[in-house]
């Protein structure tokens, strides 16, 4: 035995399976027992160690060289199971090759070169909700918002054509679940893995593309010899998988918040300039992204438990964006909080790359929705939907009071 091993604590033990519907569906009463447990406990039902703690989170996010990506960031090991698809570049990879790919989609998306789409995306939001809004004032959130208004802006701003966007959704729901165990989310989904890989991957060749979107962007970044022929498509990949699903949750969860917090929404119509803090906190407090996983390059030790080589560490984002030793009454939606430093866009080198999109399209869709409406209300229970990696929804029955 080594050293560090006849002095390592052994951690406490768990045997919950965060993935079992009833926790996906109801996820804080576990992030509670495992923050309260220890700073790492081992999950014996998958053999990988778990981090709740804001603060043990936020250090192995950080800690790229200790815990890496380039095994796969889902339960998988990809050096011992062969990956369900070609790796993602940014994702799934470490310096230096994530570097190239990750410099070339930073610059695609930074705020500067979003400028150009703010107008056409307040226009398009403001069309939006005058649209719903002529329907009626009671209507699901959750379909005719947080769903419509991204599939309205983000696929013409990638550039892709208009044929099969339908096939987004269904796409980053079986990516986000696949990061899970292979549980009965996985296996529904199982027979539409082949049509929908191929869907995607057609919409990434330079041909299937607009002239002047982000995909077309990715592909010049390859003439200038910023990234290889063989890297662009996979670099367009990414911008669909990870863009969609993230940011319809994210909108969801603020209007899940504005719902269930009538104050803030009037605090927000008061003070406009508090949209991108609002937007902030939303994703602190539902957590969008809920849980990811890293794999140990050495034996790591954390406080004293020593996580092996190889092995693999989940890491609770929700629990740790809602971390009573890092967050003021935690459980709260709060506006009057600075939320700067949650990690519902992770931390580190790869801390999202798009959330200046996902920024603007909350900011877009917010500003709207304030114009025109004085109230937002819950006008039953909404549902969620269960996925083994995102806190989604499925509806979200809204009414909302017109301004005057
Ligand atoms: C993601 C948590 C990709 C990819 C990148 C990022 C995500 C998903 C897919 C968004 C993870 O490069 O394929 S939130």
């Amino acid at each position: 035995m080594t050293e560090a091993l006849e002095r390592a604590v052994m951690p406490p033990v768990s045997d919950a399976d965060p993935f079992a519907h009833e926790v996906l569906l109801d996820p804080e009463p576990l992030h509670r027992a495992l923050r309260e447990a220890g700073p790492v406990v081992y999950l014996s039902r998958y053999d990988v160690h778990a981090l709740a703690r804001y603060e043990q989170v936020r250090a192995a996010l950080m800690d790229w060289q200790n815990f890496e990506s380039g095994a796969g960031v889902g339960l998988a090991h990809f050096r011992h199971e062969e990956p369900w698809r070609p790796l993602s570049l940014l994702l799934e990879a470490d310096p230096p090759r994530h570097d190239a790919p990750r410099r070339v989609l930073r610059e695609i998306v930074a705020p500067r070169a979003l400028r150009r789409l703010r107008e056409t995306w307040h226009t398009a939001a403001e069309e939006l909700v005058d649209q719903v809004l002529a329907e009626g004032t009671e209507f699901d959130g959750c379909t005719v918002l947080a769903e419509a208004f991204p599939l309205r802006v983000f696929p013409d701003a990638v550039g892709i054509g208009p044929d099969g966007r339908e096939n987004l959704l269904p796409f980053g729901n079986m990516n986000f679940n696949a990061f899970g165990p292979r549980n009965d989310l996985v296996k529904a989904d199982a027979h539409r893995v082949g049509e929908l890989l191929a869907w995607v991957n057609a919409q990434c060749a330079r041909e299937a593309l607009s002239e002047d979107g982000f995909g077309a962007q990715v592909w010049a970044a390859a003439d200038r010899g910023d990234l290889t022929y063989d890297q662009a498509p996979l670099v367009v990949r990414s911008l669909l998988a990870a863009g969609v699903d993230t940011t319809v949750q994210g909108l969801a969860a603020c209007l899940y918040a504005f719902a269930t917090h009538p104050d803030a929404w009037g605090r927000l119509r008061e003070r406009p300039e508090l949209t991108r803090a609002a937007f902030d906190e939303a994703v602190r407090w539902q957590s969008p992204v809920q849980t990811f996983f890293r794999t140990a390059t050495t034996d790591v030790t954390i406080t004293g438990t020593v996580v092996p080589a190889g092995t693999k560490i989940l890491m609770f984002l929700g629990a740790a964006n809602r971390d009573p030793a890092r967050w003021t009454d935690p459980d709260r939606f709060d506006l009057t909080r600075d939320p700067s430093g949650h990690v519902g866009f992770g931390m580190g080198i790869h801390q999202c790359v798009g959330q200046h999109v996902a920024r603007l399209e909350a900011e877009a869709l917010l500003a709207a929705l304030a114009r025109r409406v004085e109230r937002i209300e819950l006008t039953g229970t909404p549902h969620r939907h269960p996925n083994n990696t995102l806190r989604a929804w499925s509806s979200l029955p809204l009414r909302v009071q017109l301004a005057a």
